[in-house]
């Protein structure tokens, strides 16, 4: 028995405990993999400034501000041009890279040393009975079946979760025909700054996650494998699209295929039961979203949980899809947009190249397009207020 039970160790469902201990909340976090694999798990490498602030000033920015890489900007990459997009200039914030699975192992560091319950290899099975006051987790854990029951449950497994079934909600989705080809390799970022590259051969992405660790991603067929993709064609392939000359080959130390897919679940609540995170919404990687929107509602559900203990108040639970909806379906515009931008057509469609060309080179040369795609990347809060709000006069 726990006041919130969590389903999922990924970055939603871990800052959620940690929020909720913060206030005094007991949580038992549910989590079907190991600890080590957890750990390991490469994906995400962009937090914005809200993401950093919020680990920070609930002290978990200690090894992300000494290893974190804090950039100004980006870099774009098109027909043979760079031009570069300053978020600082424009937007006055930047962006830090730091990986996902760095930011999983410091909650789970720090719940474990908190005292906190994660339960690994532990499978959320089924979720029973949310429109009651005392809502039930069927688990299995070392071969055993069990119920875990609490006050609320909140669903932070992730796309492939159970959570989502428990819910009548209206799905919205979309998928691409192309998916990415992710690797981390041991070799030193040959740029200080993410390159965003579009070329008539397919996207491209050089990442970074430490100086000697490179993140670097392949626009590739959403039905291609890991094994049609040696290393040598790898790195031919990045050299071509990315065009830099200072990238080298590294031991490729992890290598994965992810659809590029939209999705948005709404509403993300019924009853005792709230969706974060992936459960809720999948974002196309492109606008480097997922772990932003992840953390960005468990920090809203965190604060509608921290109401119900402290007064019975249900109104902000009760708002808690609403809250969290005009952020994500911004961040899905965003990630959607951003992906069209730079990713070729399978079709081949000359006139959609054409395009896409004059559309990167508006980016790069009109100050409001480039603001518009700095002030989104950097993370854009539809809630926060608007200088632009009263100058219409409507309010
Ligand atoms: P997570 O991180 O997927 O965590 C969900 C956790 O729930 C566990 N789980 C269960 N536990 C108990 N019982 C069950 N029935 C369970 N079902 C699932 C899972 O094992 C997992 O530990 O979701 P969260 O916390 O919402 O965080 C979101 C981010 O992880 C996500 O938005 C991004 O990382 C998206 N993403 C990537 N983004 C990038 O920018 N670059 C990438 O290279 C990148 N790679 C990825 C990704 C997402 C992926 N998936 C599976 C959607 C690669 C993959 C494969
Ligand atoms: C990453 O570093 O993993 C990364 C960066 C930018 C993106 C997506 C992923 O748009």
């Amino acid at each position: 028995m726990t006041q919130v039970g969590i389903i999922g160790a990924g970055p939603a469902g871990l800052m959620l405990s940690h929020l909720l201990h913060r206030q005094g909340i007991a949580s038992v976090v549910l989590e079907r993999r190991p600890r080590d694999y957890v750990e390991r798990r490469v994906r995400a490498g962009v937090l914005e400034q809200g993401s950093t602030d919020l680990l920070a000033s609930t002290g978990m920015g200690e090894r992300m501000t000494r290893e974190g890489l804090v950039h100004d900007g980006i870099k774009l990459r098109f027909a043979g041009e760079q031009h570069r997009i300053d978020f600082r200039q424009l937007t006055g914030r930047g962006i830090t890279v730091y990986g996902q699975q760095e930011v999983v192992k410091d909650l789970i560091q720090r719940r474990l040393a908190d005292a906190g319950e994660i339960w690994f290899e532990a499978e959320a099975i089924a979720i029973e009975g949310i429109e009651d006051d005392r809502p039930r987790i069927a688990y299995r854990r070392q071969g055993e079946q069990a119920n875990l029951s609490c006050d609320f449950v909140a669903g932070c497994d992730g796309s492939h979760g159970v959570a989502r079934t428990g819910l009548e909600a209206k799905s919205y989705e979309r998928s691409y025909p192309f998916a990415w080809l992710g690797i981390l390799a041991k070799t030193p970022p040959a740029s200080d700054e993410l390159i965003y590259a579009y070329h008539e051969r397919g996207f491209a992405l050089h990442s970074m996650r430490s100086p000697e660790l490179s993140r670097l991603y392949l626009q590739v067929d959403a039905d291609d494998t890991t094994d049609a993709w040696p290393q040598a064609r790898i790195w031919d392939e990045l050299r071509l699209r990315l065009a830099e000359p200072k990238l080298q080959p590294g031991e490729i130390i992890d290598k994965g295929i992810t659809p590029m897919r939209c999705l948005v679940t709404e509403p993300m609540q019924r009853g005792r039961l709230f969706l974060a995170g992936d459960a809720a919404h999948i974002v196309p990687a492109t606008g480097a979203k997922g772990m932003n929107l992840a953390l960005a509602d468990v920090k809203v559900l965190a604060e509608a949980l921290t109401a119900w203990y402290r007064s019975r108040s249900r109104d902000l639970l009760d708002r808690y899809s609403d809250l969290c909806l005009r952020r994500v379906w911004r961040a899905e515009h965003f990630s959607a947009w951003m992906t069209a931008l730079l990713h070729r057509d399978p079709t081949g469609d000359p006139f959609d190249h054409k395009l896409r060309l004059a559309y990167l080179r508006y980016v790069v040369t009109s100050e409001a397009a480039a603001t518009t795609l700095a002030e989104n990347y950097v993370g854009f809060d539809p809630s926060s207020p608007s200088p632009l709000r009263g100058r219409s006069g409507r309010g």
